[in-house]
């Protein structure tokens, strides 16, 4: 009973996490040594029995990949170890482009390898019109997979293979459907009802690994409301829009906030694009909140 066991993460709520012992899969209801908050579903561990079927998780292994968010107080982690976010968006609820473009930042600052999923294709107009506005991502260069949950999942088939995915996104966008379509015996628990509110209820609590074969597994994560990127330098989030990555550094002033400065390079390259302008605004406000807390 003494002696360590590997496993990996495949559920974490708060202070809880369930462990899949490597080999047999059992499950273990563990709580962290220590009551550090620092580990993530996908993570591998080593735990310590503590009776049967519980345990305590003793040592983290050195993840590959961490993708989280952070606010000025505090970071969150979405998951650990995975190769692609599967960023999701739909025609209802609304999504929010401002944090869909946050979520693909923090994808690419992460080394995850970011993807936008446009489900509920099967809403008709107001599907081809979210397909329409996401074009501006597409020639980005992020790759766009447009499907319906209910209908047809098999575009996404082979994307997962081999790879250990992430589903996020805003709640209500069809996640936990996602799941149930693509892993047999999955049972997320979706919601049903929330389509008709318009509402922000979520219905996925916990993050939930859930291994496809040997070398695939899908997480599924609670909805998201706000992506803070506090953990991103002003410098550093600038890179991350790539539209402006080839202008970086030719602005007049070496310093400059992309804000009201003369000859900026941004500024004139969006001036009189909605979209290039709603863009170059979510950059600004991303760094003014940066430097801000930097002055505190
Ligand atoms: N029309 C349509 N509805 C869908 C589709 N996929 C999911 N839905 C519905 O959208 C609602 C929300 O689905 P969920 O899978 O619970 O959404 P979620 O993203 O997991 O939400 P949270 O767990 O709260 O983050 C449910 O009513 C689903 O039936 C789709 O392809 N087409
Ligand atoms: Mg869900
Ligand atoms: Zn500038």
């Amino acid at each position: 009973m003494n002696d360590a066991l590997t496993g990996t993460v495949i559920a974490a709520f708060g202070r809880h996490y369930d462990v899949a012992l490597a080999g047999s899969g059992q499950p273990i209801s563990c709580v962290r040594r220590g009551k550090r908050k620092d580990v993530a579903c996908g993570d591998r561990v080593d735990i310590q029995l503590t009776s049967p079927g519980q345990g305590v998780i003793e040592t983290v292994h050195e993840r590959r990949t961490l993708l989280y968010r952070a606010d000025a107080w505090r970071e969150k982690l979405l998951a650990a170890n995975v190769d692609q976010a599967l960023i999701v968006v739909a025609p209802e609820p609304t999504y929010s482009d401002e944090l869909l473009t946050r979520c693909l930042i923090a994808a690419d600052a992460a080394g995850v390898a970011p993807m936008i999923i446009l489900n509920k294709m099967d809403m008709g107009a107001p599907a081809i019109r979210v397909r329409a506005a996401l074009e501006y991502y597409v020639e980005l260069g992020y790759p766009l997979v447009s499907l319906s949950a209910l209908e047809d999942v098999s575009a996404l088939r082979p994307v997962l293979t081999g790879q250990v995915s992430i589903l996020v996104g805003q709640s209500g966008m069809g996640k936990s459907t996602l799941v149930n379509a693509l892993v047999p015996d999955a049972m997320a628990r979706t919601n049903i009802v929330s389509q008709a509110l318009d509402s922000g209820r979520h219905t996925t609590t916990a993050a939930h690994y859930y291994a496809m074969d040997a070398q695939s597994a899908l997480i599924d994560s609670p909805g998201l409301q706000e992506f803070g990127l506090a953990h991103l330098s002003p410098n550093a989030i600038e890179g991350y829009f790539r539209e402006f990555s080839g202008l970086l550094g030719q602005c007049r002033f070496m310093d400059c906030q992309h804000l009201n400065e003369p000859d900026c390079a941004l500024k004139n390259w969006a001036r009189g694009n909605e979209r290039r302008e709603l863009r170059l605004r979510y950059l600004t406000s991303l760094q003014q909140a940066k430097r801000h807390r930097n002055h505190d």
